[in-house]
């Protein structure tokens, strides 16, 4: 099937363990069957070296400075961009799994560290059409399999995250319930995802926090 205009760019955010992998895949697979170009993204994107440098550091077998870190993230998404770039305007929506929300979400819920200066470095980035943020309260957050296996996985710092990515919220966002089964909570983003793609077609893609 052939799509004129560029693909929509969407962004699932949300604190861990919130589902938003699950929903992008889901997305994205029954996307591609309905024959819709997709694409499926995450950050951070550990394939790459400074992916590499990532995975270590969030499975805590090395240390790296705290403004480092965050830059670090950040390039991880700057290194993606040419990519991002020509597949959306080759028409391919893509639904990317984590982006510079989580960056100054988390970096933010850091002592010393403020939302304005975190956001410098992803300032220029392409700007989500839709971001679909995925709320969790922490009593299920908890009780999901994995829960505590990586850096930042306590609920404290969890709290503190939440409570970033709600000052970031733009008419971009869209608030998701994330405690209900998985299939009401992917019929809710699938209809988001849907519209968004409609509406962003013959739009130019904007640059993030400009
Ligand atoms: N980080 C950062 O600091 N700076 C940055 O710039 C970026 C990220 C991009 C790694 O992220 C960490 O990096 C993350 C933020 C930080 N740290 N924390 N926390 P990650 O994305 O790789 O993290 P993860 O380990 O994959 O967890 P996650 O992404 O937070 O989980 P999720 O994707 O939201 O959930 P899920 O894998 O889809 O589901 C978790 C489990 O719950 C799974 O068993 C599902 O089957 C189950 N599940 C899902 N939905 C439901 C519903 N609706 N009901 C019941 N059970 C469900
Ligand atoms: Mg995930």
């Amino acid at each position: 099937m052939s799509y004129p205009g560029r693909g929509a760019l969407v962004v699932l955010e949300g604190c861990d363990k919130a589902g938003k992998t699950t929903q992008a895949k889901l997305l994205y697979e029954n996307m591609i069957k309905a024959g819709i170009p997709t694409n499926y993204m995450c950050f951070p994107d550990r394939t790459t070296k400074i992916g590499k440098l990532i995975d270590d550091y969030l499975k805590c077998n090395n240390d790296i400075e705290d403004h480092a870190i965050h830059l670090l993230f950040s390039a991880n998404r700057w290194e993606n961009v040419p990519k991002m770039k020509e597949l959306l305007h080759r028409g391919t929506t893509l639904v990317i799994d984590r982006y510079a929300y989580s960056g100054v979400a988390f970096s933010s819920a850091k002592k010393n560290f403020s939302l304005d200066w975190c956001k410098q470095c992803d300032i220029g980035l392409p700007k989500p059409d839709l971001v679909l943020f995925f709320d969790l309260n922490m009593h299920n957050a908890v009780q999901r399999p994995t829960y505590g296996q990586e850096r930042y996985e306590n609920q404290t710092f969890q709290e503190k995250v939440r409570r970033n990515f709600l000052l970031l919220q733009d008419e971009s966002f869209k608030v998701i319930d994330a405690n209900r089964p998985i299939e009401v909570v992917y019929e809710d983003a699938k209809n988001s995802v849907l519209r968004a793609i409609q509406e962003s077609r013959f739009k130019p893609l904007q640059e993030l926090w400009v």
